[in-house]
């Protein structure tokens, strides 16, 4: 029977399959031997020991599509990007630096902006608008009034998604809502459920829906971008390239160099001003740890 490692504890790992089961198993001898460790989001092929009390043994670890460090788990298929927009105020660069990370792992980016009832809509406005030509899909959600739920739930289906960014943006409360069946679109979600109360430290897989899986994250610290290449930085917004084209200098870098696409754009509004200030705050990080 194939399924997928939803968790694991104790040596224990935890297969949830077709039929809905999840059966509790054991890695064969094989995979200690030859140093391969199971990962959460792993598919695998497992013999049943014991139909009644969900007991199988792991015969075969599927091959991975990509493996994430923290939290371990592999098979990806993409990320959301959580942040509010306010309490705590969006950090630009922060949302940035997450779409870095997640661009070069080659994994799909979702930005959601939590926490819409704190503000009114011209200012929601105002904070999608510096995504707008980026391509990224942008959705705006209120975990506490239920907003937004449903459309961000449709985005995850069939899919094997994470859930990143800051604590306190409201990233399990949003996974909880997910998770319940029906979402109230009109703002009664029930008091457990609004405080956010979960909090995460293991990592776990949650399947929502017929072959639909999330995962929580817990607030990352800091995200090192000091491995990424200078010169390849720029490859990691992606609405940049669009405008390459337009630099007169191959190999532009849109810093200093003149007659130049990017910059262009960005004067013309057609690059979000905070997405061209995130790159070059980078760059001089990048410039920093290399000196140093
Ligand atoms: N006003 C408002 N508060 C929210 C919303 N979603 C979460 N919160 C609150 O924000 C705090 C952090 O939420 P939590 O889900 O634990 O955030 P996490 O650290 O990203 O998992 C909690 O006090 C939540 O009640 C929202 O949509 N609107
Ligand atoms: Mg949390
Ligand atoms: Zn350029």
């Amino acid at each position: 029977m194939i399924g997928k490692i939803i968790k694991g504890i104790g040596g224990f790992y935890y297969v949830h399959c077709h039929s809905n089961d999840i059966y509790e198993c054991k890695a064969k001898g094989i995979f200690r031997k030859n140093n391969i460790k199971p990962l959460i989001g792993d598919n695998v092929e497992i013999a049943i020991l014991d139909e009644g009390e969900k007991l199988g043994n792991i015969d075969v670890i599927l091959p991975r599509s990509n493996q994430l460090v923290r939290p371990t788990v592999s098979n990806i298929d993409q990320a959301v990007i959580v942040f509010a927009v306010s309490r705590p105020e969006p950090n630009y660069n922060l949302l940035d630096r997450f779409l870095v990370m997640i661009e070069e792992k080659g994994i799909e980016a979702i930005i959601c902006f939590n926490k819409i009832d704190i503000l009114d809509q011209e200012q929601v406005d105002a904070i999608i608008a510096k995504y707008e030509n980026t391509g990224y899909h942008v959705y705006t959600t209120s975990s506490i009034e239920g907003h937004g739920i449903e459309n961000l739930r449709e985005a995850l289906y069939n899919k094997t998604t994470v859930f990143a960014g800051p604590s306190g943006v409201g990233k399990s409360s949003i996974l909880n809502l997910i998770q319940t069946d029906q979402v109230l679109e009109t703002g009664i979600v029930s008091e457990k459920i609004g405080r956010g109360k979960h909090t995460t430290r293991h990592a776990e897989l949650m399947c929502f829906h017929e072959d639909s899986y999330v995962v929580d994250t817990p607030g990352f610290s800091s995200l090192g971008i000091e491995h990424i290449d200078e010169a390849e930085l720029k490859l990691y917004f992606k609405e940049f390239a669009v405008y390459e084209p337009y630099c007169k200098f191959k190999g532009c870098n849109h810093l200093n160099e003149p007659k130049c696409g990017v910059k262009e754009a960005v004067q013309d509004g057609d690059i979000s001003e905070s997405r061209y200030e995130s790159y070059k705050q980078l760059i001089d990080e990048l410039r920093d740890t290399r000196r140093w």
